[in-house]
């Protein structure tokens, strides 16, 4: 397969000022006319005329209306053109029935939707589809449904057909058809300008019931946005759909977005605070690209950041907002280190920007999405709140209706604030995670910190340049009150020490406060500064993390040492549990321990091997010991971890659930789960019967409850995802491979549905100690399965690969037993493009 890259970005010979496009829908023949305005581009190099198109029936093609017979490959077409504007027409033939790759037109349970992003649209019709061209797109769809939905606003309408006018110009990308049997679940918001847009929740008969929280959430998004970036809506409707097969969570199109079933219905019944929490979360993202995305696009794919990176950061802050914002940050930084740090340290690291790919959609990744948040999130902290807004209003005036690049982005900060950013933007082109070691000195009343900043290889980049990391230090003095409040030191060089003099006694610091920077802090700090910061610390974050370190470095003395666990931290987090002025949910989250991946990267990068079951069993033995030690302290918790109240997604309610959650999950094992049957048996909200249902299949006499719930829940696929799912992530390792083996072969196990398939399968990979059996069982299973999934959905194949990212890990034995299973999946007769790429990356 071709390489694209960066460095060859070369415009589009030809712009297009209006595009009009008729589809007659049919499942197996739908034909999409297409009308093109051409005009020479006088920005471009001269350039033969292609236009892609995949998968494509061509019936017919003019220019100015004379018949032409371009030259077809699987690509695309290549025709010549006149030298001056013309208008290209051309019918074609497609079957969205037959679609289950889920890029371009398909169907899904009936109705027919589509999914643009990156590059579907040439497999709708013919079409420079690339994100640099932009044009006002018209649509006529004539179907026999009832719904028929495109971009934009709604023109007319009659008995199966509709028209639709889009009339701000935008890529290909964002296009959007729906047609089907839907119903709505409408609303109004009035923009600040005093504007009023209808809103609609788009749902399958039965689902109304629930969106009516997304429907509160897309409002307090449009709200923010005004209130936070002076944003608003700028069309007379906006609709949201719900369709059960889509690969990703959602899509931004214009005016129409698309959502995973998943991530926009929601009900106290069927949906966790976890659910609520992320479905709050994506609808305000998807509504946030309207600017940051749609009105502002990205120039090439490369620049994909530019939109993600942003509108991550955007609904990172505007969850901060609506929620707790300390939670907010833990939990952003413990899905950074879960999902980027592995990907930024093992084989398939690549820049936030990255500079060549074969198939784009293998870069909609932790790097671009999370990481490039965080180099955002560094950019604010280092100009300030004030150069931030100042940057982002003259980021809009100045490049409204552009395809812009990382290049546009730096350079309006640069002209808001007079800095030079050519050294932080290495941030999008290095990558790897920067590891920062701290040494320090005191003296006569000063105190230096020294940080060493050292970025290991990655693929491609052996040798790396220092980076600016914006680090947030604060210091305590020895009877635990802050001597110097949060302050932002610059690191530029690869070695930069930092004094803070008038000092009267040797401080505790506390280093990378907020998680200034997305960096590994190397520091040999004692137990009992730990200790001292988890009790003293101003910096709730950096409380946690204190927490977090106590608790890695003891499991790790337990797996290494065999040692019992730190009796030390243990004390220290009971008095934390007791303080009842903390926010419940924060001492839910101090409950936590690393997570068993984690814990082998840890080992890996100290030298051990890293063995899953004694991993494993070391979390096994913290747990009973936490039990055992607190068993009195469980009671009290447990009632602060109820509500008595009517059920509420919120921040309040939900922290209590989840400190009710940890500590049910302790308190089952001292009663062989009996409080979770009861819980399970009583539970009136999807939270508590989950949270329970966990903790019964942990305990291991599970078939009774899991038969209840799958008779009370069979004819909801969203709740069945949960069942699937959770009895292969909570079960015993043992048990984990057999156990989704039999999924695989229950009636409901809809393989083609790519929910249902993560469900098992994402629950397999995720389960360190089941999937990384020493047998290469669960090794083996997977790879069955994305072979046979590869032929149908090469994007969700592809993604599910990054489970064998970490191979080199492990011992000799099972790294071959991976490889093997790599290998054999790279054999597969016609290996899709998506899946081929990150497998010989993954095998580097
Ligand atoms: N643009 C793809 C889905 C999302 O990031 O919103
Ligand atoms: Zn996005």
């Amino acid at each position: 397969p071709e390489t694209i890259y960066l460095k060859d970005y070369t415009p589009f010979g030809w712009q297009v000022s209006d595009v009009h496009l008729t589809f007659r829908l049919a499942p197996k023949s739908t034909r999409v006319i297409s009308k093109i305005h051409f005009a020479p581009n006088p920005e471009a190099p001269a350039q033969e005329f292609f236009l892609h198109g995949e998968d494509l029936k061509l019936i017919r093609a003019t220019i100015d209306g004379v018949e032409v017979t371009p030259e077809v490959t699987p690509e695309g077409l290549r025709c010549a053109v006149p030298d001056g504007p013309f208008l290209w027409e051309a019918e074609v033939e497609i079957a969205p029935e037959d679609n289950t790759a889920l890029e371009g037109l398909y169907m899904s349970s009936g109705m027919y939707c589509t999914q643009c992003e990156a590059e579907g649209f040439r497999k709708i019709t013919y079409y420079p589809d690339r994100p640099d061209v932009m044009s006002v797109f018209s649509v006529r769809i004539e179907g026999d449904l009832p719904v028929l939905l495109s971009n934009g606003n709604s023109v007319d309408r009659g008995e199966g057909w509709a028209e639709w006018h889009d009339p701000w110009p935008k890529p290909a990308y964002l296009f959007a058809l729906v047609a089907g049997d839907l119903v709505n679940f409408p609303d109004r918001f009035t923009t600040r300008s005093g504007k009023e847009v209808k809103l609609n929740i788009w749902v399958r008969p039965g689902d109304e019931g629930k969106c009516a929280f997304g429907m509160e959430a897309l409002k307090t998004s449009m709200k923010w946005d005004e209130d936070a970036y002076g944003r608003e809506y700028d069309l007379d409707v906006f609709n949201i759909v719900a369709v059960d097969d889509f690969n990703m969570g959602a899509m931004e199109n214009k005016g129409l977005n698309i959502f995973n079933s998943s991530c926009v219905l929601a009900s106290p019944e069927t949906s966790t605070d976890g659910n609520f929490e992320r479905i709050e979360a994506i609808i305000a993202h998807e509504y946030f690209h309207n600017w940051t995305g749609n009105r502002i696009t990205c120039r090439d794919w490369f620049q994909l950041c530019l939109k993600e990176g942003l509108t991550v950061f955007r609904d990172q802050q505007f969850t901060a907002d609506v929620r707790s914002a300390p939670v907010a940050r833990i939990e952003n930084v413990a899905q950074l280190r879960a999902r980027q740090f592995p990907e930024d340290q093992g084989p398939l690291s690549h820049p936030v920007r990255p500079e060549s790919f074969q198939e784009i959609n293998n870069f909609y990744t932790a790097t671009v999405y999370e990481k490039g948040a965080e180099v955002i999130g560094m950019l604010k902290t280092l100009v300030g709140d004030e150069a931030y807004a100042t940057a982002l209003n003259l980021y809009f005036d100045r490049h409204d209706g552009d395809a812009a690049t990382i290049e546009d982005w730096l350079k309006v900060f640069e002209d808001a604030t007079g800095r030079d950013l050519t050294q932080f933007k290495r941030w999008y082109s290095q990558a790897g995670t920067p590891r920062v070691e701290v040494t320090e000195d005191w003296a006569d009343g000063t105190y230096a910190l020294t940080f060493k900043q050292h970025t290991p290889p990655t693929p491609g980049q052996e040798v790396k340049e220092p980076q600016v990391i914006p680090m947030a230090v604060g210091l305590l003095n020895p009877n635990g009150d802050e001597v110097v409040p949060t302050r932002v030191l610059e690191i530029t060089e690869a070695e930069q020490t930092f004094t803070f003099d008038g000092l009267a006694s040797r401080p505790v610091p506390s280093i990378n406060r907020g998680f200034s920077a997305p960096v590994v802090l190397d520091r040999a700090s004692s137990r009992e500064e730990r200790a001292f910061l988890l009790a003293h610390d101003t910096d709730p974050f950096n409380r946690w993390e204190a927490s977090r370190l106590l608790a890695r470095e003891s499991l790790i003395a337990m797996i290494c040492e065999d040692a019992g666990p730190d009796e030390a931290w243990l004390d220290g987090l009971e008095r934390l549990l007791r303080d009842r002025d903390l926010d419940p949910a924060y001492r839910a989250m101090m409950m936590g321990t690393p997570t068993e991946s984690e814990l082998a990267q840890v080992l890996f990068e100290r030298g051990h091997t890293p063995d899953p079951d004694a991993i494993h069993a070391a979390k096994e033995v913290l747990a009973q010991v936490k039990a055992e030690r607190w068993a009195d302290l469980l009671p009290g918790l447990a009632a602060e971890g109820t509500v008595d109240a009517p059920f509420a997604p919120d921040a309040e309610q939900s922290g209590k659930r989840a400190l009710g959650a940890a500590v049910l999950a302790l308190t089952s094992r001292l009663d062989g789960g009996k409080a979770a049957r009861a819980q399970f048996a009583s539970a009136d909200n999807m939270t508590l019967q989950l949270s329970a249902l966990a903790q019964i299949i942990r305990v291991g006499e599970d078939a009774e409850a899991l038969a209840a719930f799958e008779d009370q829940w069979r004819h909801d696929r969203l709740v069945m995802d949960k069942w699937f799912g959770l009895q292969v992530g909570a079960t015993a390792p043992e048990n984990v491979v057999p156990r989704a083996e039999a999924l695989t072969r229950h009636a409901d196990f809809d393989w083609k549905n790519p929910n249902r398939f993560r469900a098992v399968m994402g629950a397999l990979a995720m389960n360190h100690a089941g999937f990384h059996r020493k047998d290469g069982s669960g090794y083996r299973l997977l790879t069955d399965w994305l072979i046979k999934l590869d032929d149908l959905n090469p994007q969700t194949t592809a993604r599910m690969t990054s489970a064998f990212q970490t191979w080199k890990r492990y011992d000799a034995e099972r790294q071959a037993l991976m490889r093997a299973e790599l290998e054999r999946l790279q054999a597969k007769p016609k290996l899709s493009r998506d899946t081929g790429e990150m497998v010989a990356r993954i095998l580097g």
